[in-house]
């Protein structure tokens, strides 16, 4: 399986983030993508390829041209605006607010913002765009016959929706890739999402369509960020009704409860039975993982990509979290050579 990198994700460096009332060191650092790396380097399983530029286009078609713009000079802006160090925001609109587009950047923040976590620094667009494209350079290579590819994306995306950011995520690169392979003629792709965290902003953006089947396996959101969303009981809407699975389960969770949960979404995916799959890569459901609560020992994600292999689907495996750095590379080979090796 080949591996779609590039190393303008170096680009996006965030020195902060607020967790729990304070500001923390960033978890979602460089360094992760540089560990999967050189684990997938070393396990030998398969060609790094670098990406192709897709250009504006793909992101289009999921996000919208304000938010882009947004993105696009948000950096520039806060500088010009005198501030010094990473864009934050700080003062978010509710609903009794006026409805008006923002015109300082301060506002701004807090209009495409859904949280304090996700900062944005002098490189964090290019980086977007450049994790964007190797989620396409992966979907083009299952387009064209692969079997299966790994998008090793960073920064991550399943938070992003169609216009917010959040979560450390910008462009929704799973839901770009998905976009891009119905455009090239497929008729319909299931996404697994396994991050630990509910895959709000995918779900927001196939909510209403049908022929994009979101299953998500993560914390129940009563207890666990992102909180207003991935609940059971949404299950899509309109068109998109009964698209959207929901498999929410408690913090502590191990492997079998977990493995419960996975059959009954690849069951679903199943029935389905989409052109492709793409896989919402997150491995912050790890025993060791600092901000996540879930238990899963190194050697279940081999079976948790064995499990995936049994759909038969071409697979394009996208990279989303994972930040416990020092197992982070092992765990997402696991998954891969299990999903492989089956
Ligand atoms: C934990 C703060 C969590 C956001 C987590 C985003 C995960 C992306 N107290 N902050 S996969
Ligand atoms: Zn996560």
């Amino acid at each position: 399986m080949n591996t779609v990198y590039s190393a303008e994700h170096q680009l996006h460096h965030g020195k902060h983030e607020l967790i729990d009332g304070r500001l923390e060191p960033c978890v979602e650092k460089p360094e992760r993508a540089e560990r999967i790396l050189k684990e997938i380097r070393h396990a030998k399983l398969g060609e790094v390829i670098a990406p192709q530029d897709f250009g504006l286009e793909p992101l289009t078609r999921v996000h919208n041209q304000a938010y882009l713009g947004f993105l696009q000079t948000a950096y520039r802006d806060w500088q010009a605006a005198h501030k010094l160090g990473d864009a934050l925001p700080y003062v978010w609109p509710t609903s009794t607010s006026r409805h008006t587009e923002p015109r300082a950047i301060e506002a701004k923040l807090g209009r495409y913002a859904f949280d304090a976590g996700t900062p944005i620094t002098p490189g964090s667009w290019q980086a977007a765009c450049s994790s964007a494209n190797v989620a396409l350079t992966g979907a083009q290579r299952v387009t064209q016959g692969a079997h299966a590819a790994f998008a090793l994306c960073r920064p991550p995306g399943h938070h992003a929706s169609r216009a917010h950011y959040g979560g450390y995520c910008f462009l929704n690169n799973a839901s770009i890739a998905a976009q891009a392979l119905l455009d090239q003629g497929a008729s319909s792709v299931a996404i697994l999402d396994v991050d630990y965290h509910h895959g709000n902003g995918t779900q927001a953006i196939f909510y209403h369509r049908p022929e994009v089947l979101f299953v998500s396996i993560h914390a129940d959101p009563a207890q666990e960020y992102p909180y207003f969303s991935g609940y059971s009981d949404e299950t899509g809407e309109g068109a998109g009704e009964g698209a959207t699975l929901n498999l929410p389960l408690p913090q502590g969770t191990l492997w079998d409860d977990y493995a419960e949960a996975l059959e009954v979404g690849l069951e679903r995916i199943h029935v389905f039975a989409p052109g492709a799959l793409i896989v919402s890569l997150g491995v912050d459901t790890f025993k060791h993982d600092p901000i996540a609560r879930f238990r899963l020992e190194s050697t279940n994600f081999t079976t948790l990509g064995a499990h995936i292999a049994t759909l038969k689907l071409p697979t394009l495996f996208v990279m989303e979290g994972g930040y416990a750095v020092e197992a982070l590379g092992g765990n997402v080979v696991n998954v891969l050579r299990g999903f492989l090796e089956r």
